[in-house]
């Protein structure tokens, strides 16, 4: 990726692609599924996972995926 650090609604429209079942909201579940496809390893995944959702609601919004970035 280039050195801009891309905004709310690019990652919005990435999470989007995320999310499975379109109940706007990206689970941990469905976050691992589309990584998974993308060869990376669960134990690495869930690692990240908690890294991510700070506020520990169990799903990823935008601003904790670009807080990670
Ligand atoms: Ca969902
Ligand atoms: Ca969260």
């Amino acid at each position: 990726m280039a050195n801009t650090k891309p905004t709310v609604a690019q990652a919005q429209a990435v999470l989007d692609t995320m999310d499975i079942n379109k109940d706007g909201f990206v689970s941990r579940a469905e976050f691992v599924e589309r990584m998974l496809e993308q060869g990376f390893k669960e134990t690495t995944l869930n690692q990240l996972l908690d890294e991510i959702d700070t506020d520990e609601d169990g799903t990823i919004s935008a601003e904790e995926y670009l807080r990670r970035l």
